[in-house]
């Protein structure tokens, strides 16, 4: 499309340009593909990162010359003063900017067709793998509309190779039984199981006093060891869930792009996001930087969530979960989904956190649609910014006003009301 050649001439007519961009996986992989697109053309770029843009950020925001903003801005685009926008979310606001490319606005749905990774890689017309990953990232699959061409433009490209193999994490650089503790319930449990599970198979776990990962396996232990787990995994009814089609993308054709993208995104909440650019533009020695960080954004995780699980409160309506001062603003949303999709009954969960003096509140749901109610609730306080989609969605307030936040959402998930927001 000619929107896209003239997004392109726009970017490569500025001297010294700023790419701003959001902190996940999407944002990451959106910065890279432009970041590298502009090096190619002999500029030196800078890069910024950002947990969001919401109108007390704007302020840090608007003086910065020749920003590129990627994955966030569409909706302060006006207060941005001469930022390009490329985006792919929902627009709240009506805008005519010319120096807006939202996927929304040039009649592609961007909620499940393109990420904005996908956006930067058409105005480029470059790096098809890397959106991919960004797509992976904002899990857009199955794979529709746009994303499919880019797909298979990355294919025929040879930058993706598709595969059957296990789906887990792990399988780089993760001691075999480490891997099989995020398959197995009983092993995440007691890790000596594990390990004996695995030499029952006659396989060698460690070379050299090196614990072995399963990309390091010979082709007979690899089937030795598959044929153990997926026997394992079909008696507990999740061989789908763990075994199947995967991607991967060029140089590293030893790890999976679902575990990729997890790593990509742990960077950036890590505060570490150039690892995640420089790992997505190939660099091999980023990928070991980017699994470390990994395993720090893990074990921030699972104090996060030991945290949720001693103070979570069960209201009338919904499940509370006040996060503030314990639980980072980068967290929250991830510790919210899980707490939410562990509970077997339906139900509303909300959590808090806190930045400065700026509450980020997750909603998630398996009974009203968050997004709608979020709407709601915007359109009657526009102070209050909020978006999202069915099952999940925020809103980013000043600290002061959560008592009256409180009060308005109660009024919106009570009895009389919440029927109007169910999915
Ligand atoms: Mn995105």
């Amino acid at each position: 499309m000619e929107i896209f050649q003239k997004f392109k001439e726009k970017i490569l007519s500025l001297q010294n340009p700023t790419i701003i961009h959001h902190y996940d996986t999407d944002g990451i992989t959106s910065a890279a593909i432009i970041y590298k697109f502009l090096l190619e053309h002999g500029k030196q770029p800078e890069i910024k990162t950002v947990k969001g843009i919401n109108r007390f950020r704007v302020e840090e925001l608007k003086d910065i010359p020749e920003k590129i903003i990627l994955d966030v801005g569409t909706n302060h685009i006006d207060s941005l003063k001469d930022a390009i926008v490329i985006d792919h979310h929902y627009p709240l606001i009506p805008t005519s900017n010319p120096n807006l490319l939202n996927a929304h606005l040039i009649g592609i749905d961007g909620s499940k067709s393109i990420s904005s990774a996908g956006m930067a890689s058409l105005v480029t017309s470059s790096s098809y793998s890397i959106a991919i990953l960004g797509a992976i990232g904002d899990r857009q699959y199955p794979f529709l509309g746009k994303n499919l061409d880019l797909l298979e433009q990355a294919i025929k490209d040879r930058e993706i190779i598709i595969t059957k193999d296990l789906k887990t994490y792990g399988k780089y650089k993760r001691p075999l039984f480490v891997m099989l503790s995020y398959i197995f319930k009983d092993f995440a449990l007691d890790k000596k199981q594990a390990i004996k599970y695995i030499d029952s198979m006659n396989i060698k776990q460690k070379l050299n006093g090196i614990w072995r990962d399963y990309n390091s396996l010979n082709p007979d232990e690899k089937r030795v060891f598959l044929k153990h787990v997926l026997e394992k995994a079909h008696r507990l009814g999740i061989l789908n869930d763990i075994y199947g089609e995967i991607l991967m993308m060029k140089p590293f054709y030893n790890i999976d792009m679902n575990e990729l993208s997890s790593i990509v995104n742990a960077t950036g909440r890590k505060g570490k996001a150039m690892v995640g650019i420089k790992l997505v533009m190939g660099e091999k020695d980023a990928l070991d930087q980017g699994i470390n960080i990994w395993k720090g954004y893990q074990r921030d995780l699972s104090s996060a969530l030991e945290y949720a699980y001693e103070n979570i409160e069960y209201r009338n309506n919904y499940i509370w979960l006040d996060g503030r001062g314990y639980i980072d603003s980068s967290i929250i949303g991830v510790v919210t989904s899980i707490i939410s999709g562990q509970s077997s009954n339906k139900n509303t969960m909300v959590g808090v956190s806190k930045d400065d003096d700026i509450l980020k509140i997750s909603i998630r749901s398996n009974i009203i649609d968050v997004g709608k109610m979020i709407d709601s609730i915007y359109s009657e306080n526009r102070l209050w910014e909020g978006g999202g989609h069915t099952n999940a969605g925020g809103f980013t307030i000043p600290e002061d006003d959560l008592d009256k936040f409180i009060n308005v959402l109660e009024m919106k998930l009570s009895q009389n009301s919440f029927k109007s927001y169910l999915q």
